[in-house]
């Protein structure tokens, strides 16, 4: 019997694999073509506490093994989503982690609060690293803010609370502990690499915002540093995000120790990606003799010499 059970800061999940904020929309109404209820957990796109329209277009630049995205957070808001938005969810039998993302230490606290109140949210990510917001410095960025902000969120609930930190930065691991520190329960390794791209016969810059954030195969190996920095240097739990799409780059990312993983561009190019990494992972337990998934977490990391920050 093959067990892919796993645990992120004690929310138990029936399998380590997500689907990444933003990258899946769920809808009853245009169901996909999988059954969602085969997910670890589903994670709700980021919201904001007022609606807000995001970057004006283009929004997508194809870059090699990657995509460029200045999406902006296209958000009806908070009332919205407690009104309309959260209802969706409520036939799905997996974990359902709500994305929130603010401007202020105070938004995070007051979506935060909001947010979970509601029976059918099990977790929440904060989005502190989004690339595209008009603010000048994201929280992920500012050692500062991002302490403001994990504390304000962590004074309004118990429920777990998820840091997803930003690659732009000196050190990932002195973010993921702020993070820590201020009550965040695990760290989501990472948000998108900031980047752009130029039309050569327009001679323009291809964004509406100009720049945007690189997802896809091209950051898998710059995502799966920093989640191997920060599981050798911290006990903080690590959920790993950047360029998987298949169940071997899953499988690294879970050796490098990280308890679960968000599968998001690769759902854009195989709507069923989750479902074959999913079956993968199952498949490579079965054959190697491993019949708990949970074994292997961080099991690489004794090849890296133990601790070294
Ligand atoms: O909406 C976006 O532009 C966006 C977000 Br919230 C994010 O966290 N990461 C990203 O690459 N794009």
């Amino acid at each position: 019997m093959i067990d892919l059970t796993t645990s992120v800061a004690g929310l138990d999940l029936a399998n380590p694999v997500m689907c990444a904020s933003g990258t899946f929309e769920y809808n009853p109404a245009a169901p996909p073509p999988f059954d969602v209820n085969r997910l670890g957990a589903v994670v709700v796109k980021s919201i904001t506490l007022a609606p807000q329209s995001g970057n004006s277009p283009s929004r997508l630049a194809e870059s090699a093994s990657g995509l460029i995205n200045s999406v902006g957070i296209p958000s009806l808001g908070l009332e919205d989503f407690l009104c309309h938005g959260l209802g969706k969810y409520n036939g799905l039998r997996g974990r359902l982690v709500v994305s929130v993302a603010g401007y202020t230490p105070e938004e995070y606290a007051h979506i935060v609060a909001a947010v979970a109140q509601r029976p059918q949210v099990d977790a929440l990510e904060l989005n502190f690293s989004c690339p595209n917001l008009r603010s000048k410095i994201m929280p992920a960025q500012d050692a500062g803010l991002l302490r403001e902000c994990m504390a304000a969120a962590r004074a309004v609930t118990t429920k777990p609370l998820w840091a997803k930190l930003s690659p732009n930065v000196t050190s990932i691991v002195e973010m993921a502990e702020h993070a820590q520190d201020t009550g965040a329960d695990a760290v989501v390794l990472i948000n998108t690499i900031r980047a752009t791209a130029i039309d050569i016969y327009r001679h323009q810059v291809i964004l509406g915002h100009h720049t945007g954030g690189l997802s896809g195969p091209a950051i898998l190996p710059i995502a799966l540093a920093m989640v191997w920095d920060v599981a050798l240097a911290s006990d903080i739990p690590v959920i790993g995000v950047g360029g998987i799409s298949s169940w071997e780059d899953a499988l690294m990312f879970i050796l490098a120790g990280a308890s679960a993983v968000q599968v998001g561009t690769a759902t854009f190019r195989q709507p069923l990606a989750m479902m074959h990494i999913l079956d993968g992972l199952a498949g490579h337990l079965a054959a190697t003799g491993i019949s708990r998934l949970r074994e292997l977490v961080g099991t690489a990391l004794a090849s890296g010499g133990g601790r070294r920050w």
